[in-house]
């Protein structure tokens, strides 16, 4: 009988057993890795009937495989989707959503704060091809509401946004995507299905670079979209496969045993998080701390509404701007001098001059992105460690 059936489960319980039921053929508990390409036919008719599609059965790796379907169901189960698609990398799931749902004259609204990338490729890659972009502060609803129009097809929002840990309220952008008959795409990288779960509040696609939480052991580039509604991802499916970015059975089998762990990493990590954003936020080097975690933090009643937890990542800023951030960077001992985020080590980076350099300068202002900021991931070691080790960095400031 299959684990995850009625009544239901707590997430550990499905981050533990969702795609993981056992092999049917041997009956090993840890699923085999299909690392295939193609799947051999038994006769010609078989071949046609998968093609056509009146008969189930895997056909190329790229089309689907049954290792990468175990990882986007349970996927799917953690965040209450109806299903889900694997692809190579997060920056894969962000273009192919955009390639698959918008075309030429149409309007698309993303937060102004987000990672990189996912807003260069619309100003720079698909204005060629005729979408319109509108980057906006999602956190403020009144800039929000006056940004969508009735061309806007697409609703991309990033809470906590990268880096500035500024909050969407997902009820808003729902209402408001679904008024202009547009769909709500939430990222949902930096909060995990453990902390946040945006169908509840309306999105119809929810987004991850499994590269971080999910996978949350530093070794795996991938990404993965899930639907509230099955037509939804059949569509974008028939884009993902023919333009290619589908992720590979082994980059799924080890994201599937990354995301056994991921309640306990999610939950520790939070904890280290809250301590060092009260440490670094008592310090008198340090101007601000953004963290959700803060009761001082502007958007307390939103952390409240929509969120479990304020999550692992936050951004300070030092009264010596970012040359002291620079000394800091290097001064630190435990976290790594790295961009990535959500594994269990803790990473350090600079946004402005590294993950959002590719902005330009005037953007980066606009986002809340300033120079000085620092961010900081924060990983599963042990928080005395963690404190000591920012401690003595701070020390050496002077
Ligand atoms: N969405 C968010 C919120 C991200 O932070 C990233 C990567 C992506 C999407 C893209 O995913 P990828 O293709 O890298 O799997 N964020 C990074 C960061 O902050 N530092 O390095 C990568």
């Amino acid at each position: 009988m299959d684990v995850l059936s009625s009544p239901p489960r707590s997430l550990d319980t499905v981050c533990i057993h969702a795609g993981s039921e056992p092999d049917a053929l041997f009956g090993a508990v840890v699923p085999p890795i299909y690392q295939t390409s193609t799947f051999v036919f038994r006769s010609p008719e078989e071949g046609a009937a998968r093609f056509a599609g009146t008969e189930p059965g895997y056909i190329y790796t790229r089309m689907g495989n049954p290792t990468i379907a175990r990882l986007e169901a349970a996927v799917a189960a953690l965040e209450g989707g109806t299903g889900a698609l694997a692809t190579s990398s997060g920056m894969s799931a962000v273009s192919t959503v955009y390639f698959a749902l918008l075309s030429s004259g149409d309007h698309v609204v993303c937060s102004a704060s987000v990672y990189g990338p996912t807003r260069v490729v619309l100003e720079r890659d698909f204005s060629r091809f005729g979408v319109q972009a509108t980057f906006v502060d999602t956190s403020d609803p009144e800039a929000f509401r006056e940004a969508v129009t009735p061309r806007t097809r697409l609703v991309f929002v990033e809470t906590p946004a990268n880096p500035t840990l500024a909050l969407t309220d997902l009820s808003l952008a729902a209402r408001l995507a679904r008024e202009a008959g547009a769909l709500l795409v939430v990222d949902n990288t930096f909060m995990s299905p453990i902390l946040q779960r945006p169908f509840r509040f309306g999105a119809d696609i929810v987004l991850h670079s499994v590269t971080k939480f999910l996978n949350g052991h530093s070794d795996v580039v991938g990404g993965v979209l899930v639907f509230r509604d099955e037509a939804v991802r059949m569509r974008v499916r028939a884009v993902l496969q023919y333009l290619g970015g589908t992720m590979d059975p082994h980059q799924a089998w080890l994201v599937l045993r990354g995301l056994k762990t991921l309640a306990l990493r999610v939950r520790a990590a939070q904890e280290n998080a809250r301590a060092v954003a009260a440490f670094l936020s008592g310090h008198p080097a340090v101007r601000r701390v953004l963290y959700p975690g803060l009761a001082e933090h502007p958007q307390a009643a939103l952390v409240a509404a929509q969120m479990d937890g304020p999550g692992s990542l936050l951004s300070f800023e030092l009264k010596g701007g970012l040359e002291a951030g620079k000394k800091l960077m290097k001064a630190v001992r435990i976290p790594a001098l790295a961009v990535s985020l959500g594994g269990v080590e803790s990473l350090i980076q600079h946004p402005a001059s590294m993950t959002h350099a590719a902005m330009s300068p005037e953007a980066r202002v606009a986002a809340g992105i300033s120079d000085g900021l620092v961010r900081l991931s924060v990983g599963c070691e042990g928080a005395e460690d963690l404190l000591a080790d920012l401690e003595q960095a701070l020390d050496r400031l002077d």
